[in-house]
Order: structure tokens, then sequence, then C-alpha cells
């Protein structure tokens, strides 16, 4: 099945069935209040980090392929050699009031943390095991509370990841395939959902994070019930928390959407490094990217996307009634690297003069455009469409599909001049713009359209 008819499936599935939470089904419009938050939101910040940003994609001296944070596996380093990177973690030029502030200027609404990555490494200080910033590192102290604390006072919704997959906790054995690369020790599973449990509840005591990202749930020992059951216990905790589909087996590899027909636990879905071609209303679901080509610092990675790529996924995103969760990987100092604060500073640039054009927007009325892309907000007796313009007419004339109602007004939205129109009684228009673009990665305009007509 094509994405859009799999997203239908399950959307008339959870239509059907209501979306079961905790051991209390939760109205539609309870799970509208949960998510609102996010759904207006758009833009996120990933940061992963931990002891991989010491090797930063070297090992005995060779660059090792792949993604950074990956290199214990990579690299094939055992568990003891791995623990050798601890002493070396010291980061004292950590700042959490600055990241907090390049996310802030970046026009992002959320910062989503790595807590404990695949190499089983806890940013956060936890009883249930010593392989922790506070008691392997000579920095000694949590890392994630100040963070939690700074984005707070800056406004940005404080969010944890969680690996499931842990190479270093000994009831998991790894070795395995690609597909499956680790296994469950024989009746270790519940010593291991335990241990999950006992640090989300402690993350939840000490940093209250508003969404749990989980990852690495594809071996094959985790299923669907264990899922369930992570799942029920957070909203059980907090009720107001999200959590991604990746808590159980509804992400289908990179798509990050249910492959089937089956309820799964999970509130949104999750491609990474991909953005679907469509959207469906009513699914939520999350685009993980990153801005070169690893997630974990690596210090040969010089492969930047250009700012007009990362606005544009951002708007092409959008269009499509998803969020955009953009990755950092800072240094083993603590420092976000310069190209990526240069890069977000500059998405935060354009949306501070046309974010109203993106938070709080939901998908396109119309297939993407060949000129860019679109999305709208539903007032009360108008709709608003906003239309981004990639490609900038040469002869100033931009045709609009048809709305569904008359055009009141179509200004710029940066600057608010107004924008001459024709429309025809298919509901299609003309715009008429000026020669130049007034800004040549995405110029917005935004239409009125008079509702009911
Ligand atoms: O944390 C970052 C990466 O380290 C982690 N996810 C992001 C957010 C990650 N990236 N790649 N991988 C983990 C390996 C992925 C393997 C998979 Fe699959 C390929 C998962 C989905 C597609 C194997 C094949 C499992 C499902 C299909």
């Amino acid at each position: 099945m094509q994405f859009a008819a799999r997203c239908l499936v399950l959307l008339l599935l959870l239509a059907a069935n209501g979306v079961d939470v905790g051991a209390r089904a939760e109205s539609p419009s309870d799970r509208d209040m949960r998510m609102s938050w996010w759904r207006d939101a758009r833009f996120g910040m990933f940061i992963h980090w931990g002891l991989y940003a010491v090797p930063a994609g070297r090992w005995n001296g060779e660059d090792v392929p792949g993604i950074g944070e990956w290199i214990m596996d990579r690299a094939n380093i055992s568990a003891a050699d791995y623990e050798k990177l601890a002493p070396r973690f010291d980061p004292t030029e950590y700042d959490p009031q600055q990241w907090a502030q390049v996310a802030k200027d970046a026009g992002m609404k959320y910062v989503v943390i790595t807590s404990k990555h695949h190499d089983g490494f806890c940013l956060f200080d936890t009883a249930a095991t010593d392989w922790d910033v506070v008691d392997a590192t000579p920095w000694g102290k949590d890392l994630l509370m100040p963070l939690s604390a700074a984005c707070r006072e800056a406004g940005l919704h404080f969010c944890v990841y969680y690996s499931i997959m842990d190479w270093h906790h000994p009831a998991q054995v790894r070795g395995g395939e690609y597909h499956n690369p680790t296994r469950i020790r024989d009746g270790q599973k519940r010593v291991y959902i335990d241990y999950m449990k006992q640090q989300l509840g402690e993350l939840l005591d000490s940093c209250d994070p508003d969404v749990l990202w989980f990852d690495g749930e594809w071996p094959d020992w985790w299923t669907e019930p264990d899922g369930r059951e992570v799942y029920d216990f957070l909203l059980k905790r907090k009720p107001s928390i999200i959590v991604n589909n990746r808590v159980a087996k509804g992400r289908k590899g990179m798509e990050g959407f249910s492959p089937d027909d089956q309820p799964h636990a999970g509130d949104f879905g999750t491609p990474e490094q991909q953005i679907p071609a469509t959207g469906v209303p009513g699914l939520d679901w999350e685009s993980c990217m990153t801005m070169n080509d690893t997630w974990g610092f690596k210090a040969n990675d010089d492969n930047w996307k250009s700012e007009a790529t990362l606005i544009r996924n951002l708007i092409d995103i959008a269009s499509k009634g998803g969020n955009y969760l953009l990755n950092v990987g800072p240094t083993a100092e603590g420092r976000i690297p310069q190209p990526s604060v240069e890069r977000l500073a500059a998405i935060g640039r354009w949306l501070r003069a046309n974010g109203e054009s993106i938070y709080g927007t939901t998908a396109s009325p119309f297939e993407p455009p060949p000129w860019g892309r679109a999305t709208k907000r539903a007032g009360g007796d108008a709709l608003e469409v906003y239309l981004h313009v990639f490609d900038w007419p040469a002869d100033g004339r931009l045709a609009v599909p048809a709305l569904g109602g008359s055009i009141t007004s179509a200004t710029l939205l940066d600057g608010g001049t107004n924008v001459e129109f024709e429309q025809t009684a298919s509901g299609a228009a003309t715009l008429q713009l000026s020669a130049e673009a007034p800004d040549e990665v995405a110029s917005v305009v935004k239409l009125v359209i008079a509702a009911g007509d």
C-alpha cells in the first residue's frame, strides 16, 4: 500500500476504536488537547550528545564511516574499551542557557535531547547504573536538569530521547544482524523493562519531559505489548506526556509510519532523514533530520546542508502537516558546532518575518504546486492560506489552484504589501507579483479566503 493509503487505514482504525491511553480510553478531544502544543510548534531541536562526541568519528587513528553515535558498533568496540571514553568526557564549555537561546532564536519551540543512546550511557543522574555522567566522568553532574530548567526559562518544551536497544546493559547481547542487532538474555526482559521504568521515572521526577522520544525499538525481542506497557506507564505517571511511535512496533523502516492496520502504542510517526511525499489529515508525524551526515558530533563531517534547503524542508514539512526535528551534535567540550549555529540563526531570521505561515498552521489545501508549497489556518469565518514561493515567476504571474472560496485579500507576509489578484469562477486565481523575489529562499503571500461561499 502507498504511504497515504496506509495512513488512511490507520486513521480509520483509530477513529473506529478510539485511542487507548493507559487503562482509560482517551476521547478525540482529550487527545487533541494533549497534542495541541506539539501540533502548533512545528519546529524543534534534536540534540545528540554523549561519549561518542569524544572520538568524534575516529578510532585508533582511522576515520570510522557512518553516523558518529554508532561508532561503538561501526568500529566494533568492546564495552570495556568504550568505557575508557568516560574519563575523557568533561564538557567544561557546556552552557545550557546558550543552547536554549540558540534553539529559541532559531524559532524552535521544543528541545529533545538524548538521555541514553544505544551505548547505554546516561546523561542524567540515575541510581539504576553507574554508567552515567555523574558516576563515570570527571564532570560528575547531571547534564539534563540544567537544560530542562534553561529550556523552560526560555519558553521551550523540554523533551528526552531514550534508546530501548542498549549495547552496555548486561541484559542485552550485541552482535546480531543490522535488522536485529541485540538479543535479550534468557529471563532478563523483565529485569530490563524494570530498569527502563526506573530510569524513565527518574527522568520524569528530575526533568519532567513533555515528550518521550524512544528509539532502538527494532530488535525482535522488543514487542508491541512491551511498548504498550511502557507507554501506559508513562501516561499514567504524566497524563499530558506525548510519546513517539518507536515506543512499540508502529514504525516501518525510515518511513516512520505503521506498515499495517494494527493499532500500535505511540502518538506520532517518526520519518527519519526523509520527508514523506504527502501527509494525512489527523495523523501526527515528525521528520527528524540532520544538518550534515551525522547525529552525534563527527569532527570530519563538513557536509552541511544549505540554509535554503533547511528552510525549505521546514516549509515542505509544515505544508504536509508535520513537525521538523532538526539535529545538532555538540562537541565533547559542550559546544554546538558553529556551522549549526549559523544555519539555525538563518532559519530564525526567516521565521521572525514569516513565522505566522508556519506556527499553528495545518497542511496545504492543495497538492504541492510547481512554484513551492502552501499552509493554511482555518479561522472562524475566514481561511488563511500561505503561499510559500520557492521559484519566483519570471513574469510575476503566479497560478494558484482553486481555493473553495473568494479571496478577500492577498498580501506579502513580510511587509504587508498588497498583491493584485484575479480569481475565476472555478476558484483558481492568478496573482500579479513584483519582478523580484523579496526572499530568494521563500517569499510568503498570505491569502484571506471568505469561508462558506
Ligand atoms: O539516534 C539517531 C540514530 O543513531 C538512530 N536514530 C536516529 C534518530 C539510528 N539511525 N539509524 N539507525 C539508528 C539504524 C537504523 C536501522 C534501521 Fe531499520 C533501518 C531502522 C529502521 C530502518 C532495521 C531495518 C530496523 C528496521 C528496519
